[in-house]
């Protein structure tokens, strides 16, 4: 006799049909999307999303940070709802599939639920997380930063972008600021479907991540004071080049993380020079450096190493410089609970299957310290994300939504 629910599959055509309906809000230039938060795109993702979760029957609820949460009623509505999701916010050159996939293929579980007349005791939340990213207003997953009580949300609101527009006021700009409380909300437990955006799963020909842990993540924004001068008349000695600066620091930060391979990672994505004129040597930089490690121990001497090297770079350069820590978690060991159930989920429905570290940041991450959390990946195309040619099939979104349903139904419990 088959287990309640052992044979729930979600429709595969409607979820690949409901992806490819929303990467039409906020097109890329190169096929992807440029949907970043709470820009006028963000909201329209917003509505297209509330009117699917409508259609749906969900109740929509939305907190301070804009966080949506769209919920399917269980029949014990006393319960701790089991939240499924992620975020529909993307980078300026993002892909259509990372955050997305995993809000969509949330509300795929509630729509095959429908379809199948299937209840569960928990009440079920699909989850729209607002400003996972961070591209436009640091830090990333900023709203469930917030949720989980780590960051401070009247600090976060008057994060700057960089036309200087505020993120709170952004978020009311756009109409979705809404009235509930950020945290007050109970979680029995969370579950985000996410594309590995790394090469492992493809190279093995893997179906499923089974995510145990996600590396911790350190975000160091730096600004380097040098002098403006003229490139042509200015002897090389007598130059206080910041632009050089910050050329040194990038290669320091690569060096550093390649000191501790294989797991340490780092980089420079951020970088402005001004007054940036062919002409004139930068007077000033600021640029942000991306440090990852799944050890702690690790991740901090990195980030002591690149602070020493900081200064002892500027100290030859005779160029001042300022340090601010603008996103850091440690790394995540994500419920064993959680983790079990996506893993004999995947057993159940035959999809080949492996753990893995989550080399990105993710939602799951924060929500982590507040509920019994884990993570469901899926292979891409070459492990390429961040890159509007993100590329995914089918059949792995499929199959990481058919293992998301199991894990959300097992936990929610099927009710007779
Ligand atoms: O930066 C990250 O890891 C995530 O994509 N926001
Ligand atoms: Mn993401
Ligand atoms: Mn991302």
């Amino acid at each position: 006799m088959a287990a309640p629910g052992e044979n729930l599959r979600i429709n595969s055509d409607r979820l690949w049909d409901s992806l490819m309906e929303m990467a039409k809000i906020g097109p890329g230039i190169a096929g992807g999307n440029n949907r970043q938060t709470v820009t006028d795109e963000d909201g329209e993702g917003r509505h297209l999303f509330k009117r699917w979760c409508d259609a749906a029957g969900l109740e929509m609820g939305v907190d301070e940070m804009g966080t949506m949460f769209a919920r399917r009623e269980g029949t014990d509505p006393s319960l701790p709802p089991v939240y499924v999701g992620s975020h529909l916010d993307t980078q300026p050159t993002g892909g259509k599939y990372d955050g997305v996939l995993g809000v969509l293929g949330g509300l795929e579980i509630v729509r095959s639920l429908n379809d199948l007349g299937i209840k569960t005791k928990h009440p079920i939340v699909v989850t729209n997380w607002t400003n996972e990213e961070g591209a436009r207003f640091a830090p990333a997953m900023m709203a469930s930063g917030v949720f989980a009580g780590v960051l401070d949300q009247a600090d976060v609101y008057e994060h700057t972008d960089k036309n200087g527009k505020k993120f709170g006021e952004e978020l009311e700009r756009i109409g979705w600021k809404g009235t509930e409380k950020v945290g007050d909300r109970k979680i029995h437990a969370f579950f985000e479907l996410h594309i590995e955006q790394g090469p492992i799963l493809e190279d093995e020909d893997i179906d499923i991540g089974v995510v145990t842990h996600g590396q911790g993540l350190k975000w160091l924004q730096v600004t380097l004071t040098g002098k403006e001068a003229h490139t042509g008349s200015t002897p090389m000695p007598k130059r206080r080049n910041a632009g050089l600066g910050m050329a040194r620091v990038i290669e320091l930060v690569h060096e550093i993380a390649m000191d501790y391979q294989p797991d340490a990672v780092g980089a420079v994505g951020h970088m402005e020079a001004y007054p940036n004129s062919r002409n004139i040597i930068a007077g000033r930089t600021v640029f942000t450096i991306d440090i990852r490690s799944p050890e702690k121990e690790v991740l901090d001497a990195m980030d002591a190493r690149v602070r020493e090297g900081i200064d002892t770079i500027c100290e030859a350069l005779d160029i001042q410089y300022k340090i601010e820590q603008v996103g850091h978690f440690d790394p995540v060991t994500f419920d064993a609970g959680c983790v079990k159930a996506i893993r004999d989920a995947a057993d159940r429905l035959g999809y080949t299957h492996r753990n893995i570290v989550s080399g990105a940041g993710h939602d799951a991450c924060w929500i982590n310290r507040v509920a019994p959390t884990a993570m469901v990946m899926c292979p891409c195309v070459d492990g390429l994300s961040h890159n509007e040619a993100e590329e995914i099939t089918k059949e792995w979104a499929s199959a990481g939504a058919d293992v998301l349903f199991h894990a959300v139904v097992e936990t929610a419990v099927i009710v007779e």
